[in-house]
């Protein structure tokens, strides 16, 4: 990447950090729980080896999630939502938009399964300090489990953010502000 590209995309997170119009409705933010209890009803969970908790930090709205190394850390830690979200008909120009801030690393991988197989790819993100993250969803832009190749979206029945390096004690990841756009409409809202 060209240095004046990376200096344009730093200005852009930046600007768009806490005024994306299309986040302030409020509801498609699915991350706004004041008890963990709430969030886990909804769906959201850590990763093996994590645990989950809610904090009074949010980007969007005034809660997001906190997982923590637990007590046996293993690799691979980071938070899941088991929560259908139906991409049916998503392409290019439709998007998954997500904050985060970790204390590990300078990347993050989601994956996203569905009845055909998962869908997974990577993005950097700055080492502690909140990085605005967000996704195309034009196919071509992710990579697939091999054999398990399929051309259009479907519903998402669970989907995994963590990291190989997401593996010791002390280590965190925040995440919230996650929104997904079909058609410039989030395609799911809270309750
Ligand atoms: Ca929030």
């Amino acid at each position: 990447m060209s240095v004046l590209l990376a200096l344009a995309l730093a200005a852009t997170v930046t600007r768009a950090d806490l005024t994306d119009p299309s986040l302030s409705a409020d509801p498609a933010d699915l991350i706004e729980f004041t008890r963990v209890e709430d969030a886990a009803k909804f769906g959201w969970d850590a990763l093996p080896g994590a645990v989950l908790s809610t904090v009074a930090e949010g980007k969007i709205g005034s809660h997001g999630l906190r997982a923590d190394a637990g007590a046996e850390p293993q690799e691979y830690m980071g938070i899941g939502l088991r929560h259908e979200i139906d991409l049916t008909g998503a392409g290019p120009g439709d998007r998954i938009v997500l904050f985060v801030e970790q204390n590990f690393g300078s990347g993050l991988a989601i994956n996203l399964r569905t009845a055909e197989g998962h869908a997974y790819r990577f993005f950097d993100v700055k080492q502690g300090q909140w990085t605005r993250v967000e996704l195309d969803l034009d196919l071509a832009s992710w990579s697939q489990d091999e054999g398990a190749q399929f051309d259009a979206w479907g519903p998402v029945e669970y989907l995994h953010i963590y990291s190989k390096g997401f593996d010791a004690a002390g280590e965190y990841m925040l995440l919230d502000g996650f929104a997904v756009f079909v058609g410039g409409e989030p395609v799911l809202v809270r309750p």
